[in-house]
């Protein structure tokens, strides 16, 4: 049997090198006789249609996979519908965050044959093989369909036996290339899932609607293993960064610990640079200095909100203020770089609020703040949107496909399109003192590399805006420096 799964970024964000289907493909072509390719529309966004009809001649697929994404699921919808015009004998699978925590919608929708609700390493081999055989779906673990009239809808599990699965088999990225030209990373993860309940991510919701422990570890050597393995393959290709996923990666001091030696051992840290993502409350001294020895120079922190009763309370991410500075004074000690992660417009924000997280963040002054938009896509979100009597725009809802720019939230005291004039705000107050500087230091070599990159963006199909936003945020650092 033949699978393609399609990464449906039509909106111009370039930084969704999707893991999801990157794991799923990977296992498929390494444990099982079937085949998986990956055919990517990100720097096909204006002839998609035509790249999909080529692919679908070429390839001849069984099926066509989509790891559903909320904020994805409009380009998704149109996409499948597409796919059934061109050939209506292809079966489309659903599956990810949106198909976990909403099978119940997708599979109504009439091009749609399957949704696998949870992790899918075994049980998509396992429906390719019955598929293959012609034997029964309905015991396979997280399907949900109609068999006739009658719909089966089979609990879905966590994937568990992380230091078995194959390496990421990036190479099934026909833009590989442009990627590391763009982006200078690759992605990787080697834990899966959360301990905490923030109230504006998935996690929190995904945990109640799959099976398993949520929070799972790799073994650190295997960890390390596969990042040496990245290194070693895709250096010369223009890798500069592993930009690492796991959200909590320092919550265990030992695990952390045999992670940062073994890396140490298998690379040379001095030109092995990767990053993380941690809470402050996971992070002290010992731990920084561990991933500082280890090439960590960049940890990416959600700080979330400056107002301690949004970011504790509504958001319920739940930082002491002290230990913010703690972190911050620690990362610069240490010498690695703070990406500060803010969300604006969230559930009770006003005027008063976002100007605190305004402060906070040029007070903290990391390296990069991003200010992402409040996104309701959570259940509980939209009944905290209410409680705090604000309302969901449901016309800018529809259009947005991503956290990184236009609010869909009028709050009580703070519209969306005041929270959009914020941002810039926070942009203008965080970013422009750092262009400055680079500006003064590299002079016209910056509008070079400027206007090389996005030139080079634009000829590719890219979208101005993320190119812009991604050369200050990615190009810069990873790309030249
Ligand atoms: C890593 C990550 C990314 C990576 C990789 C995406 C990925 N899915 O792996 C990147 C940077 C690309 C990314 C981008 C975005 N992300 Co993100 N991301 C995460 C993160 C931190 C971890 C996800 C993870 O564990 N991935 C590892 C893979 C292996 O696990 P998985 O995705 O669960 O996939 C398994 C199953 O779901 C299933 N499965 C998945 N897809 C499919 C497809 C088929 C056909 C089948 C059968 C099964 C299946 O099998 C997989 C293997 O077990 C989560 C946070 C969190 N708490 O989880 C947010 C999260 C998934 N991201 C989120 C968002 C909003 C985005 C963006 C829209 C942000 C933006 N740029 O605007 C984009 C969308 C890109 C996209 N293609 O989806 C939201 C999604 C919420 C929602 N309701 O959809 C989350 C939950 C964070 C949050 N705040 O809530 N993200």
């Amino acid at each position: 049997m033949k699978i393609s799964f399609i990464n449906p970024t039509l909106g111009g964000d370039y930084s969704a090198l999707d893991i999801a289907i990157t794991v799923l493909a990977s296992c498929v072509n390494e444990w099982s006789n079937h085949k998986a390719d990956i055919l990517d529309f990100t720097f096909h966004r204006r002839d998609w249609r035509k790249k999909l009809n080529e692919h679908i001649k070429r390839e001849k697929p069984d099926f066509i996979g989509f790891s559903v994404n909320s904020l994805y699921l409009n380009h998704i919808k149109m996409i499948s519908q597409e796919v059934k015009r061109i050939d209506s004998k292809i079966k489309i699978i659903y599956g990810g965050y949106h198909a976990s925590t909403h099978p119940e919608e997708l599979v109504e929708l009439p091009y749609v044959d399957f949704v696998f609700v949870g992790d899918a390493e075994d049980s998509l081999i396992d429906f390719l093989n019955k598929q293959e055989k012609g034997l029964e779906l309905d015991k396979i673990k997280g399907l949900w369909y109609y068999n006739k009239d009658h719909l089966i809808s089979n609990p879905g599990s966590f994937y568990s036996k992380l230091d078995e699965l194959p390496y990421l088999d990036w190479d099934l990225w026909e833009h590989l290339d442009d990627y590391l030209y763009f982006l200078g990373m690759l992605y990787q993860i080697g834990t899966r899932g959360c301990i905490y309940n923030c109230s504006f991510c998935e996690a929190k919701e995904l945990r109640n609607c799959v099976l398993g422990n949520y929070y799972r570890v790799m073994s650190p050597k295997r960890y390390a293993e596969e990042l040496a393995y990245d290194w070693q393959k895709y250096r010369k290709r223009g890798l500069r960064l592993m930009q690492l996923f796991d959200q909590i990666p320092a919550l265990n001091k030992e695990w952390l610990k045999e992670f940062t030696e073994e890396y140490k051992r298998l690379v040379d840290p001095k030109n092995s640079k990767y990053s993380i993502f941690s809470r402050v409350d996971n992070l002290d001294e010992e731990k920084i200095r561990m991933l500082a020895s280890s090439g960590c120079n960049m940890v990416r922190i959600g700080i979330e909100s400056g107002d301690k009763f949004i970011r504790n309370k509504v958001m319920r991410k739940g930082l002491p203020e002290e230990k913010i500075w703690e972190v911050v004074g620690l990362l610069k000690k240490y010498g690695i770089k703070m990406t500060a992660y803010y969300i604006l417009g969230a559930p009770a924000e006003s005027k008063e609020t976002i100007n605190k997280t305004i402060e906070m963040a040029g007070k903290i002054d990391a390296e990069r703040s991003a200010f992402f938009i409040f996104k309701p896509f959570t259940k509980e979100s939209e009944e905290l949107v209410k409680r705090y009597g604000g309302t969901i725009d449901f016309n800018r809802a529809n259009k947005a496909d991503n956290i990184t720019f236009d609010a869909v939230v009028n709050n009580k005291n703070l519209s969306a399109k005041e929270v959009e004039r914020y941002q810039i705000k926070a942009y203008m107050k965080t970013f422009l003192p750092h262009l400055r500087k680079r500006i003064l230091r590299d002079n016209f070599k910056y509008f070079g590399r400027l206007f090389k990159y996005v030139f080079m963006g634009i000829k590719k199909g890219l979208s101005f805006k993320y190119l812009l936003t991604y050369f200050h945020i990615y190009g810069y650092d990873y790309i030249y420096e």
